[in-house]
């Protein structure tokens, strides 16, 4: 069994999974210097040289991974399934540009060996360090009321790219997951929250590399998408139809 399995999700990532896995390795050698980590590569079919960047770092990393799926949006399954190919004792996953976020890494794992069941990375706490196009973020934090508001479970940040699972969070998640991409992120706090786990948000840096201009069809496709993933959990959690 592993001591912590780190499931990183990719489409297209040509331009930061190199050093995504060059540091993420680094931290986890620093933190599990008996090496009983793995790194699992969580790929939806990228056509840029993600894969050729992944597989040259595998001939030089033997506890780097890479699984493949011919489906892409399904981001919250392929992370799921990545983790349960392996035995660990915590499960984590962060997104391939969220390498700025790994120094906040060890301090994540303290929670979990504090018994926090599930730790939520959050852009939003005061300790946090967030660098995002300002209509991205205004989004961001509407979404993150909204939701705070409708489900009453006080969580600042729904939709991070940084988590860890113990094994009883991923057990009871493997059990009650029905969402496949971007709304996963918040069923995963929902279903933490029905079934009693422990969880707890910490601080991470999230500087957004990709673009400073907001993306506007992305965001239109990302509200679009996210409405009727609302509307499913509001089915379940609020109108009780989830069940036990
Ligand atoms: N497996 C899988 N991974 C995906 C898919 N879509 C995106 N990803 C990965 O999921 C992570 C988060 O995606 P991002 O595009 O960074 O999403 P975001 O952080 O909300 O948006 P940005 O602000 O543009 O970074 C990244 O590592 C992506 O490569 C998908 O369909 N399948
Ligand atoms: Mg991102």
């Amino acid at each position: 069994m592993f001591e912590f399995l780190l499931v990183i999700p990719t489409l297209n990532e040509d331009k930061y999974i190199g050093s995504m896995l060059l540091n993420s390795e680094k931290e986890l050698r620093s933190i599990y210097s008996d090496g009983r980590f793995l790194i699992v590569v969580a790929d939806a079919g990228s056509e840029d040289a993600t894969i050729s960047v992944v597989e040259r770092f595998m001939k030089n990393h033997r506890n780097v991974v890479l699984t493949r799926s011919s489906h892409i949006a399904e981001r919250g399954y392929d992370v799921m399934h990545a983790m349960s190919m392996h035995k660990s004792k915590l499960y984590c996953y962060i997104d391939a540009d969220l390498a700025p976020s790994l120094p906040y890494l060890k301090r994540a794992i303290t929670k979990s060996a504090e018994g926090y069941d599930l730790v939520l990375g959050s852009r939003y706490l005061r300790a946090s360090i967030t660098r995002r196009p300002a209509v991205r973020r205004l989004f961001s934090i509407v979404y993150n009321g909204l939701i705070r508001n409708m489900f009453s479970d006080g969580i600042t940040d729904h939709q991070c790219g940084f988590r860890i699972f113990n094994r009883k969070a991923f057990r009871v998640l493997s059990k009650k997951s029905t969402e496949r991409h971007w709304v996963w992120d918040t069923e995963v706090i929902l279903i933490a929250r029905h079934s009693n786990l422990k969880i707890i948000e910490t601080p991470i840096k999230w500087v957004e590399q990709r673009s400073d201009k907001t993306n506007y069809s992305r965001l239109l496709r990302d509200i679009l998408l996210f409405i009727p993933g609302i509307a499913r959990l509001i089915y379940r959690f609020i109108l009780g139809r989830e069940l036990g």
